[in-house]
């Protein structure tokens, strides 16, 4: 790696481990559980708290902080030519229903203290470094939109279609987005999507394999790709003690025939790479005198083959077709993100500060979804991994170690470095 006066390893070296690591205790409260996880839904006040953090701990630096209309937050660290694009770095802030403490609020750590470590260090850059929080990354974890302020930053989704979705309980994004803004007023406001020239996201990899292979580092090839696919199943209320079986249109029953014939396609034993999931499942009106009339559930399906991608996913349809019985059933796909590949030039850049600090590193491709996935589309992306415990997340018992994380964030400063050169 070419040295231009900022000496490789002087980043790294100002990680602080223990500085980093308090930040997770801090940012864990805003939607603590009492079962040690996290509950901090898209744009909900400890969310929105969580940005008026990062700004209250920018200020003593000077960097400026910004939000755009979708409420993505971005602080800037400048670089010597104003002009140049910005290499950018984050992840999101909100979590799963019961999430862990470390899905997302990593990356924006993450690049917050490789920001803080530059600055310790007197690193001198010529592009501008941002630490970025992208709104509402869960998809149907609060709003049925994922990588949403990703998205509509890169131009994928009209700001207008994503103001418009309403959560469980018709609270539309559009109105949540005005209460933050009315809750940060320190905060500038900036236009949405201006060109970046890179960006890297710091996550916990959310699988087993580092762990497993005793490895601190991933160097993120890609994402796989994802369908989703939300299945309205109509029936008829009727009275549980009276109506014979003949006159019956029982909703919960046919969705229960279509999940168990959609579970019997959808494997690929003994590669077991398909990942299917029904996780969500309503049943309308829930009472047990009630032969219930209505169920809706959502399909998330994930593979890294497109045609897999293809060919599972285009027999949705026609399985729930044919286990309706005496129902009808509407099936419709909610969001299709196919598989990505970063361009060489992030991950190469992640491989050799991970070299460069001596680090146990290996390529791996995400099996989960992150606002990478959006970015690749417009500049430069990348992703590094840190090991969690048990590959566990998504979940309250989801744990990662100090060290690994701070090992992730020294590899991320050094490529902050390198690309903000
Ligand atoms: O669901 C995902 O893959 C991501 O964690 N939102
Ligand atoms: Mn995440
Ligand atoms: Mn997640």
């Amino acid at each position: 790696m070419a040295d231009d006066g900022n000496g490789f390893g002087r980043a790294a070296a100002k990680v602080d481990e223990a500085r980093l690591w308090q930040r997770h205790v801090d940012m864990a409260r805003l939607g603590g559980t009492p079962r040690g996880g996290v509950r901090r839904l898209a744009l909900d006040a400890n969310d929105i708290q969580a940005r008026a953090l990062l700004a209250e701990w920018a200020r003593p630096y000077g960097w400026a902080v910004a939000m755009d209309d979708i409420g993505n937050l971005f602080i800037r660290r400048p670089g010597s030519d104003a002009a140049a694009e910005p290499v950018l770095s984050g992840s999101h802030t909100d979590t799963q229903p019961s999430g862990g403490r470390f899905d997302g609020i990593y990356g924006v750590l993450a690049a917050f203290e490789a920001m803080e470590a530059m600055e310790a260090a007197g690193i001198r850059t010529r592009r501008p470094v941002e630490a970025v929080v992208w709104t509402c990354e869960e998809g149907g974890a609060r709003f049925p939109m994922g990588t949403m302020g990703s998205g509509v930053f890169v131009g994928r989704t009209p700001l207008e279609k994503a103001r418009a979705v309403a959560d469980y309980d018709g609270i539309t994004v559009g109105a949540a987005l005005d209460a933050a803004r009315a809750a940060l007023p320190g905060v500038a406001h900036r236009p949405i999507g201006s060109p970046i020239a890179g960006y890297v996201e710091a996550h916990i990899e959310q699988g087993p394999i580092l762990e497993e292979k005793g490895l601190q580092i991933g160097v993120v090839t890609g994402i796989q790709g994802s369908r989703r696919f939300l299945v309205e199943v109509e029936g008829a209320d009727a009275h549980a003690g009276t109506t014979p079986r003949a006159r019956r249109r029982d909703a919960l029953s046919a969705a229960v025939a279509m999940v168990g014939a959609l579970e019997r396609l959808f494997h690929d034993d003994p590669s077991d790479t398909v990942r299917f999931t029904v996780g969500r499942f309503v049943v309308t009106p829930n009472a047990p005198a009630v032969v219930p009339g209505h169920v809706a559930f959502t399909i998330d399906f994930r593979n890294p083959e497109p045609e897999i991608l293809r060919r599972l996913g285009d027999q949705v349809d026609p399985i729930c077709q044919a286990n309706r019985g005496q129902c009808t059933v509407i099936v419709t796909q909610t969001s299709g993100g196919a598989p990505v590949h970063f361009a060489d030039r992030v991950p190469d850049a992640v491989e050799a500060a991970a070299r460069g600090l001596r680090l146990g590193h290996m390529r791996i491709f995400s099996g989960a979804g992150h606002d990478a996935g959006p970015l690749h589309a417009v500049a430069p992306s990348g992703m590094i991994f840190v090991p969690c415990e048990k590959g566990i997340s998504h979940a309250e018992a989801e744990n990662a170690t100090p060290a690994d994380l701070a090992a992730g964030t020294r590899v991320l400063a050094e490529t902050l470095v390198d690309l903000a050169r």
